[in-house]
């Protein structure tokens, strides 16, 4: 594929759904065009391309959209999936998307609401970190004995949920690693030393229309 074909990705680098849309990218070893945005002042060829505006945006050669995190991932992994981040059995595929269902929903309002409490009425702070801390007890009992929540290697469910535990963790480090979750601990240590975290991480000026963005996988 050359490169005027790849993919275009309107991204963000600190958006945690962004994040999880360029792993499943990168582990594809799809090539694509990065175009970094900045949420204040998007651009408007991503405007038009998707009305709603939110990041991560793929728009293939061919004019389709993809304008949800979950689809990216499962596109790029449906198209090449080296590292078998889907290569699980149907019944264990159906508890992974559950799980990042899960992520997505009540762990993420929990999220929202703990980080930034005076967005939203009648909340307590403590009371939404509580409820996120229930997630991630989950998720612990899940790595326990293994060093991924399927099993030995890194999957679908890691790489869509390890960037929303990363901004949960940075809202009260201190707090954070001083909980009883020794397994989450270790499991979001490796990923942010892990060369796949630094490879999606790097970054870049805001894209500016007329210009090539940043190619990837190329
Ligand atoms: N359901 C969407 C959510 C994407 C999303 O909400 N992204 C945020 C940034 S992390 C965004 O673009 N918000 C729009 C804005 O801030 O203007 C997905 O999975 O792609």
């Amino acid at each position: 594929m050359s490169e005027t074909e790849s993919p275009v990705l309107y991204s963000f680098r600190r958006c945690p759904y962004a994040m999880r849309a360029r792993l499943g990218l990168l582990s594809s070893g799809q090539q694509f065009e990065l175009r970094e945005v900045v949420l204040r002042d998007k651009p408007a060829e991503m405007v038009v391309a998707s009305p709603k505006a939110t990041v991560p945006v793929l728009v293939l050669s061919d004019g389709t959209v993809i304008d949800e995190s979950f689809d990216v991932m499962k596109w790029a992994l449906g198209k090449n999936d080296p590292e078998g981040l889907l290569d699980y059995s149907d019944e264990k595929l159906d508890l992974m998307f559950e799980l990042v269902e899960q992520s997505d929903g009540p762990f993420k309002s929990a999220l929202d609401r703990y980080k930034y409490p005076n967005r939203y009425e009648d909340v307590s702070r403590n009371q939404q970190r509580e409820l996120g801390a229930e997630f991630i007890r989950q998720l612990d009992a899940l790595l326990d004995g293994q060093d991924h929540l399927f099993g030995a290697r890194f999957s679908f469910a890691d790489a869509a949920i390890l960037p929303f535990v990363r901004q949960f963790a940075h809202v009260d480090r201190d707090w954070f690693w001083e909980e009883d979750w020794k397994n989450v601990i270790w499991w979001l240590e490796v990923f942010l030393e892990s060369d796949r975290f630094k490879a999606i991480m790097h970054k870049y000026p805001q894209w500016q229309s007329g210009e090539a963005g940043i190619a990837f996988g190329a």
